[in-house]
């Protein structure tokens, strides 16, 4: 008989840290509204979410990493919006950015997941803020929740009964 791991979605009596990037905060903010809203509309106490605000994408992993070091939250969910200019300078955050979240998971051992939008113009980044493609701190936050409930599923051995949960 083989065992399933899947975590669910439920929220009630899980921590979870934001950390949300500045730099273009007409974007972030709104992920940071959609991210909060779904851990709410999942159970999580409004005490149970912290916020941190840094300056840009680049600034993300070692905010996140400090947040995950602190062993208080489930899952940290980061935020971010990096749009494509002139120049090389985005590649060199975004690649950054996104070592670093990964790193700082792998070595804590806490899920930290990444709701850092990667786009090519204003446009492609408002469709991922709540416009045509969802709103992407609305889904890493779903994620969150996820990683949040399947930790300890496999930790404590406890196996799905029946099938797999699905996404709501
Ligand atoms: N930071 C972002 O979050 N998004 C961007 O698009 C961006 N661009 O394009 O420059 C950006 N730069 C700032 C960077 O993240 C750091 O905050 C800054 O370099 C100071 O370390």
């Amino acid at each position: 008989m083989t065992k399933t791991y899947a975590g669910d979605f439920a929220g009630e009596s899980k921590k979870f840290a934001i950390v949300v990037s500045r730099f273009n905060d007409f974007i972030t903010q709104r992920l940071l509204n959609g991210a909060v809203d779904q851990l709410k509309r999942h159970g999580v106490a409004e005490e149970d979410i912290e916020i941190a605000w840094v300056p840009g994408s680049f600034e993300i992993p070692v905010a996140a990493l400090e947040m995950a070091k602190t062993g208080k939250f489930n899952a940290v969910i980061t935020l971010g919006c990096i749009i494509r200019g002139g120049t090389d300078h985005y590649e060199h955050v975004a690649s950054a950015v996104t070592v670093g979240i990964e790193k700082a998971s792998v070595e804590t051992g806490v899920p930290i997941l990444y709701g850092v939008i990667t786009c090519d113009n204003l446009e492609q980044a408002i469709d991922r803020a709540g416009a045509k493609m969802g709103n992407r701190g609305a889904q890493a936050a779903l994620a969150a929740l996820e990683m949040a409930n399947l930790q300890p599923a496999i930790r404590e051995g406890n196996a799905v009964k029946d099938r797999p949960a699905v996404r709501p």
